[in-house]
């Protein structure tokens, strides 16, 4: 094959180990970051959506390249999907990147193939598989939750104004991705779907007793409401603890703080403006499960670190968003007082979707390891307590008390 020149940048639907190469050396802005003579090039995607690739140069230097395909990637080409999700994340990055310096870096955006040349953070770990190995996070939830309050008050309409704002938002509708959501997240797991399973089949009793609460139900519908017609600031709109990598720099055996840690979010395609709650709640709901893994495990120390990291993420967003709400550009027009109630709405709907997040981790599409990786015993232990926790925060709007849910 000729070898491309700068101006024939090499158009691929499909990128694959073997073709990688060529891709890079065809693009300027690629070669320039990693050298494409002796690329060594790795399938890392473990995603449920997208391809990722690593590629190791020759001189050490590596990158990141991650492809939308025309389906979702854990179902294959029965379950089509647009690459428009590349789109959406190469705009959510950009963006919540000038807010937040915990945003993995996009270095290349190739629009008409749907790629993204990323950083490399294969020196960090993903949260959840950090969490998996029993390791501590102490610093971990306060920094997610101070990034949370950057993107989400930094996007919203009194940081930006109101028309730049409506603007902001009308460019950003991700309509086939919050479709999905509204799914696998809202409908599903409340109302069924041939896309539900369990990884036990005794875990069904608890389904079929929850799935026949009415007030559950109702609460899983208005959160739905929520995310369908709140449009509050542009979030990440999947910010589990998979889509987050750590890294921890501090002294071995010292006590961690947040100034301890590369913190870095990533893989937002599903961004769109929303409630600025749905980023809390899954984040929440995804400490709630590693918590109830460490109770399956027998580790009620761990457990309850992990119960805390649920008021460490409010108590660092609500610090920085009342901090940045200071700063408002007319505080004339807006006392303390909306602030107040700006938050509530916020922690109720962080109460909602969390709810919604462990029942479709469980019940829906898309299950955590957390969970799965346990043994039956475990897996069941940590699925009761986790739907009774998903009925409490649906059916009364309330965070029960963690600590006596999970010893009582
Ligand atoms: C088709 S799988 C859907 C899920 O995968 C993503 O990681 C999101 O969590 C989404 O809900
Ligand atoms: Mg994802």
């Amino acid at each position: 094959m000729k070898t491309p020149t700068p101006t024939e940048a090499l158009s691929v639907s499909t990128l694959t180990v073997a073709n990688v190469p060529e891709y890079v050396a065809s693009r300027p802005e690629l070669a320039r970051q990693v050298a494409p003579d002796g690329l060594a090039v790795t399938e890392v995607g473990d995603g449920n959506l997208n391809q990722v690739f690593l590629c190791r140069g020759g001189d050490g230097r590596t990158l990141v390249l991650k492809q939308a395909l025309p389906y979702v990637r854990l179902v294959g080409p029965s379950w089509p999907m647009t690459e428009e999700r590349a789109a959406r994340e190469a705009h959510a990055i950009g963006t919540h990147a000038a807010l937040s310096d915990r945003v993995c870096a996009l270095t290349y955006y190739d629009e008409d193939n749907h790629v993204l040349a990323l950083e490399d953070l294969t020196d960090h770990v993903v949260l959840r598989s950090h969490l998996n190995q029993g390791r501590d996070i102490t610093g971990v939830p306060e920094i997610l939750g101070r990034h949370v309050a950057d993107i989400s008050y930094g996007t919203s309409f009194l940081a930006v104004g109101e028309e730049v704002f409506r603007l902001a938002a009308a460019d950003a509708v991700n309509s086939e991705l919050c479709a999905l959501t509204e799914d696998v997240i809202f409908t599903e797991p409340f109302l069924g779907s041939e896309r539900n399973s369990l990884q036990y089949p005794e875990a069904e009793r608890f389904v079929t007793d929850l799935q026949q609460d009415r007030g559950w139900i109702a609460g899983a519908m208005r959160c739905k409401r929520r995310f369908v017609t709140v449009a509050e600031a542009l979030v990440h709109g999947d910010l589990h603890t998979g889509s987050v990598f750590v890294r921890f720099d501090g002294p071995a055996g010292a006590a961690a703080g947040t100034g301890d840690w590369s913190v870095k979010t990533f893989d937002p395609e599903f961004s769109y403006y929303g409630p600025i709650g749905f980023d809390l709640g899954l984040l929440c709901a995804n400490f709630v499960m590693a918590a109830a893994r460490a109770d399956a495990l027998g580790e009620g120390d761990r457990r309850d670190a992990l119960i805390d990291a649920v008021p460490q993420v409010w108590a660092a967003f609500e610090a920085r968003f009342r901090e940045l709400y200071a700063g408002r550009a007319r505080p004339d027009k807006y006392p303390d007082e909306f602030l107040v109630g700006w938050l509530a709405d916020i922690a109720s709907d962080t109460r909602g979707f969390a709810g919604c997040e462990i029942a479709r981790r469980i019940i829906g599409l898309a299950k955590v390891s957390d969970l799965e990786s346990l043994d039956r015993a475990g897996y069941l232990r940590a699925t009761e307590r986790s739907l009774e926790i998903s009925r409490a925060l649906l059916a009364t709007g309330e965070l029960p008390d963690l600590r006596e849910h999970f010893t009582h």
